[in-house]
């Protein structure tokens, strides 16, 4: 049912609910869909080896994120929710933050239902199902990031109420969408922003133009972040443990202390940042 507001064609999902939770509707996806999935799948997972981090590539073997199309959630889910407690459910796209936050802090993530369209392959803006499972969803088979991101929820219902969402954003996009991990081997990739796109994936590690900085909370939480291109910094954690102790306090005093002070650019480098080497 499409109502039109003015100008602009407002699409109300008719089954959506106050969580704008929507069926699935894995029977509807029509073969094109099937095979954007495949060609996306395909050409990810051969960079992966090597880039993502091992959590991320065992969580991808473990969920069976087969290859040979969109996946169905109510499986998946089935095994997210034996291995952490996390199921997956379907939403038309980008919902209201209150009601982001309101799924995570239940385990709840809201995976986007639609597929992009072929001329869409290297780049979209809002996220799709290929982004939400394939980036999100196999790092919720680990527990440590699991735990995480169900605290990022309850943060982030708490930031709202205190009027500081834009601080938190910033540590989603730098850690959750974004984030790089040190590892022997060398630098992996955590963030699902990076491990859905195929030339981030690359670009992230082996060019020399963005700054790889070591993790810092309040750093993290004053740099601004750019949506339409590939990111000029990247953050750095030594690991996920490191990632859950940072965030495990109560936020209010850092909220706080960063009040009016001006955002850092997303390209600045600060005196006091420890630049990690590729
Ligand atoms: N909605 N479906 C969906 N997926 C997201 O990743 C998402 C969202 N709403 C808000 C949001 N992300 C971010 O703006 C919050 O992390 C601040
Ligand atoms: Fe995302």
């Amino acid at each position: 049912m499409t109502e039109t507001e003015g100008t602009t064609t407002v699409a109300e999902a008719p089954e959506a609910r106050g969580d704008h939770v929507i069926e699935q509707g894995w029977a509807e996806y029509g073969e094109l869909d099937h095979a954007i999935w495949r060609r996306l799948f395909e050409r990810q997972s051969k960079l992966m080896p090597g880039r993502a981090c091992g959590e991320y590539l065992r969580g991808l073997r473990d969920l069976g994120v087969a290859a040979d199309g969109i996946p169905n959630f109510e499986r998946l889910s089935e095994i997210l929710d034996r291995a952490t407690g996390w199921r997956i459910v379907a939403v038309p796209g980008l919902v209201p933050d209150e009601v982001f936050f309101q799924h995570l802090a239940e385990r709840r993530f809201p995976a986007t239902n639609w597929i992009r369209r072929p001329e869409q392959m290297d780049y979209l803006q809002e996220p799709d199902v290929f982004h939400d499972l394939f980036g999100h969803v196999p790092l919720l088979m680990s527990p440590v990031f699991a735990d995480y991101l169900q605290a990022y929820g309850r943060g982030g219902l708490k930031a709202l109420g205190l009027g500081a969402l834009k601080n938190l954003a910033r540590l989603y996009w730098y850690t959750v969408e974004f984030g790089l991990i040190k590892r022997e081997e060398g630098l992996r990739v955590y963030g699902s922003g990076i491990v859905s796109s195929h030339g981030e994936s690359v670009y992230c590690l082996e060019s020399a133009s963005p700054n790889r900085i070591a993790f810092d909370l309040m750093r993290i939480m004053s740099t601004d972040y750019r949506i339409d291109d590939f990111q000029e910094c990247y953050f750095v954690i030594d690991s996920f443990d490191q990632l859950f102790e940072a965030t495990r306090p109560d936020f209010t005093p850092y909220y706080q202390a960063l009040e009016g002070r001006p955002a850092i650019e997303p390209g600045a480098l600060l005196a006091e940042d420890r630049l990690i080497e590729i």
